[in-house]
């Protein structure tokens, strides 16, 4: 192995780690499992990732495997200055950090909610219903206070700055959970067009297009 692989999934999470591995310019082996026929439990893929979940960034060498997308994104904007997946300036990563923990924190604490109702609430269709309702309500709040964030920001970008950075790709997707919730967006202008201009970066519209080949 002589390259960082990138263990992920089509239409996951690991999509986020995708457009951001795109983004960064490196070259990187992408590697998709399937969630669905349990690839990500078998024994040679706990070896990589004991947690059993995608995304994955295996290095090459000293055979360390980082996980957790804020983590991840790090790595890359670390590998790949300029990239622009975080501001090189202290301040600047610092706040690139913070958006990234923020979306992180409401990918765990209000869209999985929804997501896993059913799991989370042991089977019970009423608490997974009302647990659903939360976390839609959640979800627009979450989104109601990025699309204040951004309107302030110049250049349309979370951090101001003129690339587009790992933290406007996570709102990005952030922005396409709450589609699949029905969340209201419509009146979201500045992330609705942020949306947009994540998805139009070439590189990034290539993994698109690559995740919507493999279905
Ligand atoms: N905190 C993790 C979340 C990873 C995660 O929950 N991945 C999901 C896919 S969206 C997964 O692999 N689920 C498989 C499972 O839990 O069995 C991260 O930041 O990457």
């Amino acid at each position: 192995m002589t390259r960082p692989i990138l263990w992920t999934s089509t239409h996951t999470s690991g999509t986020i780690v995708h457009q951001m591995a795109a983004a960064s310019g490196l070259d990187i082996d992408v590697r998709f499992i399937s969630l669905r026929q349990g690839e990500h439990k078998t024994a040679d893929y706990l070896a990589i990732n004991p947690k059993g979940e995608v995304a994955a960034l295996q290095l090459p060498g000293a055979g360390v495997t980082i996980t957790e997308i804020p983590a991840m994104a790090l790595w890359l904007a670390e590998a790949a200055p300029a990239s622009g997946l975080l501001p090189i300036d202290p301040l600047g990563r610092a706040k690139g950090m913070e958006w990234l923990a923020w979306c992180h924190f409401r990918m765990a604490n209000t869209f999985t909610l929804a997501f896993q109702a059913k799991r989370l609430t042991g089977g019970d269709e009423a608490a997974a219903a009302a647990l659903r309702a939360t976390a839609t309500t959640r979800a627009r709040a979450a989104l109601v206070f990025a699309e204040a964030q951004l309107a302030k920001q110049s250049n349309g970008t979370i951090l101001g700055t003129t690339q587009v950075s790992a933290a406007d790709i996570f709102l990005a997707a952030i922005l396409r959970f709450a589609g699949f919730l029905a969340v209201p967006t419509d009146d979201l202008t500045h992330l609705t067009a942020l949306g947009t201009k994540v998805a139009a970066v070439p590189a990034i519209a290539a993994a698109i297009a690559r995740e919507q080949e493999i279905g």
